[in-house]
C-alpha cells in the first residue's frame, strides 16, 4: 500500500480549493463554504458552494474502509480508479455523467459536479417516487460505455492496454468476498434477523453455491469492457423534479470499482437492487401504480441497453464478430445480468453492508420483505440461462414476491 496522503477536513477544503485555479470558472474558489456530506461506505465527500451559490464536489479517498474505521485499511489508490471511470464515461455516455472536473492524483482526490438538486435514486425509491426514465438512461449509459472501452470499438492492443491500467485488485476483492463469497459461507460480516436463518442457511443446499462460483468466476476472469463495478440505486442521480428538455433521467457516480469485467454484471448490479425496491414497496403496500412501475425497471434496463448496443453493432471495428455472434453475446450478458442480480440482492440481506430499502422497515416487514428478496435472488441465479427475456423475468419475480408477501 502506497503511504498515506493526508486527508482534508471541512476547515482546510477552503485553502485546498485557492490552490485549484484550474476550478475558477467552475465557482469562486477564494469564498466558500463547506460540508462533510459522504454517507457511503468508503470515502470522504465534501461539498464547497461559493456565495452566489455554485458549488463543487470533492471525494477523496479514505486509507481505510470509513464503514469499519482504520482496522480496515484500504489503499487511496481507488481513487485513480475512480478517475479512470470517469473519463470513459464522461467521453462515452456524457448525459448521464456528472461534470467531471478532473484528479488531483497527488492528493488522491476528484473533482465533480455539484448535483444538490438532484436526489440518490435509492432515497427517491424509498419514498415511492416514480421517476420516468432513469432505468432507461442506465441501460444506454452501460450499453455506451461498454461498447466503446471493449473489443468491439478499440483494438487489441489497446483494450488489453486499458485493461490492464484499469486493475483494481482491492476493490475487486471486496466484491469477490462480500458479493460472491460470504454470503453462502459463515462469516463473521454477515448478520440477518433470527427468523431469517432457516432461509439464510438453505441458499448453502442445492447446488446454488455452484452456481455462485460460475458467476464468481466470470467476475474474476471476463475482462469485456471497462464497467462501474457498484451500480446500485445509491449509486444513481435522478432530478430533483421534472426533467428538463436536454436533462438525463439519470447520472451514474461512484466509479471506484471499476475495472475491465462482465458487462451483466453492472445490469445485474440494478436489477437486485429494483428487487429490494419492490419488495420494500409490497410489503409498505405502496400505490398499485408505483409497484407496476417498479416491476417495469429491469425492462426498461435491458431493452434500452440491447437497443443502444444494437444501434452501435455497426461501427464495430472488427468483422469477425458477426451479428450472430451478437446475438449469442447479448444472451451471455442477460443470463450474467439476471444471475448477477440475484447475487446482488442476497448480499444485501445476508452479507455487510446493507441496503436503506430493506434495513429502515419496521422488523415484522423487514423480514417478510428480505425473505422474499432471498426466494426471488435464488430463483433469478438457478434460473438465469431458462429466463428468455425481460417479460419472463418480470413474470417470475411478480409471482415469486406474491407467493412470498401474501
Ligand atoms: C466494505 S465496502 C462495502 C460496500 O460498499 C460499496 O458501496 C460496495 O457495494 C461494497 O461492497
Ligand atoms: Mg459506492
Amino acid at each position: 500500500m502506497t503511504t498515506p496522503v493526508p486527508v482534508l477536513t471541512v476547515e482546510t477544503v477552503p485553502a485546498y480549493l485557492r490552490t485549484r485555479a484550474d476550478l475558477a470558472s467552475v465557482l469562486d474558489v477564494s469564498s466558500v463554504r463547506v460540508r462533510e456530506i459522504g454517507d457511503g461506505n468508503l470515502n470522504l465527500v465534501f461539498i464547497a458552494v461559493d456565495g452566489s451559490g455554485r458549488g463543487v464536489v470533492l471525494k477523496q479517498s479514505l486509507p481505510y474502509v470509513r464503514m469499519v474505521g482504520e482496522s480496515w485499511p484500504l489503499s487511496q489508490d481507488r481513487i485513480l480508479a475512480e478517475a479512470r471511470g470517469y473519463d470513459a464515461a464522461s467521453k462515452l455516455s456524457p448525459g448521464s455523467t456528472p461534470a467531471y472536473h478532473g484528479l488531483d492524483a497527488e492528493r488522491r482526490l476528484i473533482a465533480v459536479e455539484d448535483l444538490s438538486d438532484w436526489t440518490v435514486w435509492r432515497t427517491a425509491l424509498n419514498a415511492g417516487r416514480i421517476t420516468p426514465g432513469a432505468a432507461a438512461a442506465l441501460g444506454e449509459h452501460v450499453a455506451a460505455v461498454a461498447f466503446g472501452t471493449s473489443a468491439f470499438a478499440l483494438a487489441p492492443e489497446e483494450v488489453k492496454a486499458a485493461a490492464a491500467a484499469s486493475i483494481n485488485p482491492e476493490l475487486c476483492r471486496i466484491t469477490e468476498d462480500l458479493v460472491l463469497t460470504e454470503p453462502y459461507i459463515d462469516h463473521p460480516h454477515n448478520e440477518w434477523d433470527a427468523e431469517l436463518t432457516p432461509d439464510v442457511l438453505a441458499l448453502r443446499e442445492g447446488g446454488l453455491v455452484d452456481e455462485v462460483a460460475q458467476l464468481k468466476h466470470a467476475f474474476l476472469t471476463r475482462a469485456e469492457a471497462l464497467i462501474h463495478g457498484d451500480l446500485h440505486t445509491g449509486s444513481v442521480f435522478v432530478p430533483g423534479g421534472a426533467i428538463g428538455q436536454r436533462e438525463s433521467a439519470a447520472k451514474v457516480f461512484d466509479i471506484e470499482f471499476s475495472f475491465y469485467g462482465p458487462v451483466g454484471f453492472d445490469l445485474g448490479a440494478l436489477f437486485g437492487n429494483y428487487l429490494l425496491a419492490q419488495s420494500r414497496a409490497r410489503v409498505l403496500g405502496r400505490p398499485p401504480e408505483f409497484g407496476e412501475w417498479l416491476a417495469t425497471l429491469a425492462d426498461e434496463t435491458w431493452t434500452a441497453f440491447e437497443a443502444e448496443f444494437r444501434r452501435r453493432w455497426p461501427s464495430r471495428i472488427d468483422s469477425s464478430f458477426t451479428d450472430r455472434f451478437l446475438e449469442h453475446w447479448l444472451r451471455q450478458v442477460w443470463a450474467d445480468a439476471v444471475g448477477f442480480g440475484g447475487a446482488k440482492a442476497i448480499r444485501r440481506i445476508v452479507g455487510m453492508a446493507k441496503a436503506s430499502d430493506i434495513q429502515t422497515l419496521p422488523t415484522d416487514q423487514r423480514v417478510r420483505a428480505a425473505r422474499a428478496v432471498l426466494a426471488v435472488g435464488r430463483a433469478w441465479i438457478e434460473g438465469r440461462r431458462e429466463v428468455s427475456g425481460p417479460g419472463d423475468l418480470a413474470t417470475l419475480t411478480s409471482a415469486l414476491l406474491a407467493e412470498e408477501l401474501v
